[in-house]
């Protein structure tokens, strides 16, 4: 009984490690769409760790608008995104050059 309480405690220790490792990486992606007014960018986006998402394109809300002045449809760019009460949101951007 104690073997496995341990065990269980090891395992939920080690996947909240690499949960805070993983949420400190950037993804890679490429933008389809801005919409400015919404605050909202569509991502072409490679695997995100920490959300634990597999490759697809979909639509993020950006944390600040001013973040979407800064790239362009088109662009190769370089994000962390995170769950914020159930929307996906891009906390950072940066365009890869
Ligand atoms: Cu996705």
């Amino acid at each position: 009984m104690n073997n496995i309480k341990t065990l269980f405690i090891a395992a939920a220790i080690t996947a909240f490690g690499s949960t805070a490792f993983a949420a400190g990486e950037m993804s890679d992606a490429e933008v389809r769409k801005i919409d400015k007014e919404q605050g909202k960018l569509t991502l072409k986006h490679g695997p995100i760790k920490n959300l634990d998402m597999p490759p697809m394109t979909m639509v993020f809300v950006v944390k600040d608008k001013a973040m979407l002045d800064k790239v362009k449809a088109g662009d190769k760019v370089k994000f962390k995104a995170a769950d914020e009460g159930g929307k996906m949101t891009v906390t950072e951007l940066e365009a890869v050059r």
